[in-house]
Formats: structure tokens, C-alpha cells, sequence
């Protein structure tokens, strides 16, 4: 597979281990930038399938600061670790909100570990598209690990289903509201609880609660979510972490459940793909060809409504293809 006569200069760039290379083409996701996409394609089959570990929850309760101490554990045991933030630059969201929320520490000494923040520009499909092929540029770049944090929540939280072979969940002692958020869809997608910030009150009470929680859970599911407990201040509970998500990991491999995670969020990707180039080429046909502008300016006029307009522009926009 090596010395393919077609690789693109970028992609042979970054299967070497050139930062600048990979991070142009991460930023060409991110504008949607054409150039991208000849990357993408000739280092897809050198992508070995590294773990994504996706890190949720709600603002401020340490997620950066759980995955900087991941970070050094990561290194200590020689694995090399690629870190992706992904901010929505959603104006109800981001960094000045809490005012003191942690960095990922910067280690341009050690080759074995890379920080990157993805908003969503241009990309195609969004954030969450671009992070998942910003992972995998990365995973051809040779990382053993991809650790992926979302900013807020909601949306872009959800979005790690589609991105993460392992989703932690992180939270802090006095659940309280949490537990709601969690019963409306956090819940279901964690692999695994991180109850952070167990220098504080209430991390026993916390952790048995989320342990009631997942008891009641499915019961014929193959895999029940882990609890640890974890702080960063004094570090503590991050080997545990890390072995939950490891086990997590090793559970995939053990169950048929890597493959069909791994099905399940290609099939995704790629709808979503589809989705987004018939949208763009039909927004600009709607303007442009007169059988489907006659149809908007019926909608405009009140003659049909926006459905109706929608179900005849399938087949309208078909003939004309
Ligand atoms: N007491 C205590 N404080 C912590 C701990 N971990 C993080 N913090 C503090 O919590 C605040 C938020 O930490 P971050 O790591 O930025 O939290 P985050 O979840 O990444 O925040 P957002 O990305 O803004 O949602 C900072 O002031 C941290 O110092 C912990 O284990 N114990
Ligand atoms: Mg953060």
C-alpha cells in the first residue's frame, strides 16, 4: 500500500508526521474547502480505526481539565494522543461564559501529542462531520488516541454518538438538574460516568445515584455504563478513567458491537453527505430552473404550502437531474 503513485502531496505530508500539512488540511474541513477532499480520500484506507473517546456534559464541571490529566496518563504509558475541542462558535455558547475554564496545556515538545479546535465554518454536514474526518486525518497521522471534548451542550453533545466508539460522560457531585439532562438523552449514549470534582461534597451520594440510574438501565444490554470518580486538583480516579474506557473499548472488540458502531455511523455520515450536496444542489436549482421556480413562486403566492412544495419538488427536481 505504500509509495502509491497517486497519494497528494498533503496526504504523504501527513502520514509522515507534518503538523503544518495536518493542520491545513484540518482547517480545509473546517472552511469546507474542496481541497480536503483529495486528502480525505487517498488517506482513508491507511485510517487503522483508532478509539475516539468523545467527552460530554454540562459546562464548567471539568471536562478539559479531566482530559489534560487523561492526557499525561496517556503519556506515561507511551500512547500518543490527539486532542480535539469542538466549539459550535455558537454564540449561546463558549469560553466566556465561565470566565476561568482550562486550556489544554500546550506541549509543543512532545510530538506525541496534538491539540486542535474545530468550529464549523464552512464544513459540509456541520461540526460534527467535520470532527469525525478531522479524527481521522489524525488517526493516519499515526495517533494511537483520539480524545474528543464538545463545549456545551445539547446538539453538539449528541453529536459524539456520531463521532465516539467510547462516550464519557462527565458530571459533578449534587447531580440535582444533571440527572434531568441525563434522562433526556445524555443517559443513553454514556459508556461511562466520570463524577468529577470528588474533592467537593457530595461525590458518594453523586455516584450512587448514577449507579441506581444505570441499574435501572436496559437489562439485556451487552455493556453497562462504568461509574468512576474523579478530581483534578489533586489528580485522582484518572488511571481508573482510563481503564473504564479501556475496558469499553475491549468490550467492542469482544462483542460484535466495534463493526456494527462502526456500520451504524458510517451509514450516517453518509446520508449525511448525500443529504448535504442534494440540499445545495437544489437550493440553487429552486432559484434558477423555471419548473421549480414556478413552484416556489406558488408557495409564495399562498397557493401551496411548504410541505406540499417539498413533496412535488422530489420528483420535479429528479426529472430535471
Ligand atoms: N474543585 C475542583 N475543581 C475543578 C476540578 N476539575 C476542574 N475544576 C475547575 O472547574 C472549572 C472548569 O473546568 P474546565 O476543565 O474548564 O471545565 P469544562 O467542563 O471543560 O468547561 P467548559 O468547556 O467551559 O464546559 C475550572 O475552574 C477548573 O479549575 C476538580 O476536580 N475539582
Ligand atoms: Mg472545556
Amino acid at each position: 500500500m505504500t509509495g502509491s503513485p497517486r497519494l497528494p502531496p498533503a496526504a504523504g505530508a501527513i502520514l509522515r508526521g507534518d503538523r503544518r500539512a495536518l493542520a491545513r488540511a484540518i482547517s480545509a474541513i473546517e472552511d469546507g474547502d474542496p481541497s480536503a477532499g483529495p486528502i480525505l480520500r487517498a488517506l482513508f484506507p491507511r485510517t487503522r480505526g483508532v478509539p475516539v473517546i468523545g467527552f460530554a456534559g454540562p459546562l464548567g464541571v471539568g471536562k478539559s481539565s479531566v482530559i489534560n490529566q487523561l492526557v499525561h496518563q496517556l503519556r506515561s504509558i507511551g500512547r500518543s494522543v490527539a486532542i480535539v475541542a469542538v466549539d459550535p462558535s455558537s454564540p449561546f455558547s463558549g469560553g466566556s461564559v465561565l470566565g476561568d475554564r482550562i486550556r489544554f496545556e500546550s506541549r509543543a515538545d512532545d510530538a506525541g501529542v496534538y491539540f486542535r479546535s474545530m468550529a464549523s465554518r464552512g464544513a459540509a454536514g456541520g461540526v460534527a462531520a467535520a470532527t469525525r474526518e478531522a479524527a481521522r486525518l489524525l488517526d493516519a497521522a499515526g495517533f494511537d488516541v483520539v480524545l474528543v471534548e464538545t463545549v456545551g451542550s445539547g446538539q453538539v453533545d449528541v453529536a459524539i454518538r456520531e463521532i465516539a466508539t467510547t462516550r464519557v460522560i462527565v458530571l459533578v457531585p449534587h447531580l440535582g438538574d444533571e440527572v434531568q439532562t441525563l434522562k433526556a438523552g445524555l443517559f443513553e449514549i454514556a459508556d461511562v460516568f466520570c463524577v468529577n470534582k470528588s474533592d467537593l461534597p457530595g461525590a458518594d451520594l453523586a455516584r450512587r445515584d448514577l449507579s441506581e440510574l444505570v441499574a435501572s438501565g436496559p437489562r439485556d444490554a451487552g455493556w453497562k455504563p462504568r461509574i468512576v470518580t474523579t478530581s483534578t486538583t489533586a489528580p485522582s480516579g484518572i488511571a481508573d478513567l482510563w481503564s473504564a474506557i479501556e475496558a469499553h473499548e475491549a468490550y467492542l472488540d469482544s462483542s460484535k458491537s466495534r463493526q456494527d458502531g462502526e456500520r451504524h455511523r458510517l451509514a450516517i455520515e453518509i446520508v449525511g453527505l448525500v443529504r448535504d450536496r442534494v440540499g445545495r444542489d437544489l437550493t440553487v436549482r429552486l432559484e434558477r430552473d423555471p419548473a421549480l421556480r414556478r413552484l416556489l413562486d406558488e408557495v409564495l403566492a399562498r397557493k401551496i404550502d411548504p410541505r406540499t412544495a417539498a413533496e412535488r419538488l422530489e420528483p420535479l427536481s429528479r426529472r430535471g437531474a
